[in-house]
């Protein structure tokens, strides 16, 4: 007798569990911690992974999908590089009868049905703490704040949500002023150029809000160059949590870190493994989140893992 509560265990597929999964690109120490916790968790959980790397093009993302559909994985999962775009390749997975898991980012359709699940951070609450961390430290200050804004890749759920979060935030309580922004790509070099540009346009800056932290360390390269000292003469708050975060924090270079884990690949696996044995699984799961300051981020950075 194969019945165990309900469970028929004549369904179950046999062979190794399939995973296709497509990533974004490489284009921080986020992404590679994030591809790191995905491939070690695979293997961990036995799951045979078929990964690609899309170098941050939606079209390269849809071609891996669609190949995927074709060598008929189990699941397939992927973390989209735009939000918008995504509703007829998904459409293919559901009629092949692949169910499909967003990690780390979002995407924007009608039809929320497209995907099964969605892991990852809130965004739009760490814009708001970031905001909020930073306007704690001008408490006694009287005046205004003036922020730029280093921003994620257009078109991408984190930078969109960080930005709202941020701005609402600053608004009700209407001391940070956000002067003005620019793409820095989720780049160290990126960060850098951007906020080249933005010492040039805006006069007076007070403090910096980077998407992440490679676009944060690379504002640090630039006030450094234009004489200035980061996280003394410009705050800087920033997102993700990475170790070069965290040492830049504990060394007085960055003010505030909102950590984003990359770590999800163990999340991801648990719910891959349920959907193959055709359980339930949530609609969304949520990542870990915490925020650093400077001694905190002393005391994390012996166990950081990345
Ligand atoms: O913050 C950034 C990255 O989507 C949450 O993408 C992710 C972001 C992360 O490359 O560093």
């Amino acid at each position: 007798n194969d019945e165990q509560e309900g469970f028929n265990l004549r369904d179950v597929p046999s062979g190794p569990i399939v995973l296709g999964f497509s990533q974004v690109g490489s284009e921080s120490g986020w992404r590679e911690a994030n591809t790191a916790s995905i491939k070690k968790a695979a293997e961990r959980n036995r799951i045979t992974l078929k990964f690609d790397n899309a170098d941050g093009d939606q079209k390269k993302q849809i071609a891996a999908i669609q190949s995927y559909i074709a060598a008929k994985v189990n699941v397939i999962a992927f973390s989209p590089v735009v939000e918008t775009g995504w509703d007829a390749v998904l459409r293919q997975a559901r009629d092949a009868g692949i169910p499909v898991v967003l990690t780390d980012r979002l995407i924007e359709t009608a039809d929320e049905s497209l995907y099964v699940s969605s892991i990852g951070a809130e965004f739009a609450s760490e814009g708001n703490l970031a905001a909020l961390y930073l306007e704690n430290d001008y408490e006694d200050t009287s005046g205004h704040i003036n922020v730029v804004e280093l921003l994620g890749t257009r078109g991408s759920s984190p930078t969109k949500l960080r930005t709202e979060g941020f701005r609402e935030t600053a608004a009700r309580h209407g001391k940070l002023r956000v002067m003005d922004s620019e793409t820095g790509n989720w780049t160290v070099a990126g960060g850098e150029a951007a906020m080249k540009k933005l010492l040039r346009r805006v006069k007076k800056i007070d403090a910096v809000f980077a998407q992440n932290d490679d676009m944060g360390l690379g504002a640090v390269k630039a006030l450094q160059a234009a004489g200035k000292k980061p996280g003394t003469d410009v705050r800087i708050v920033t997102v993700d949590a990475t170790r070069a975060g965290l040492t830049a924090l504990a060394a007085g270079k960055l003010n505030y870190v909102v950590e984003c884990s990359p770590e999800i690949g163990e999340q991801l696996m648990a719910v891959v493994v349920d959907l193959f044995f055709g359980g339930q699984v949530q609609k969304r799961v949520e990542s870990q989140k915490a925020v650093f300051d400077s001694d905190s981020a002393a005391d994390a950075l012996p166990d950081r893992t990345y």
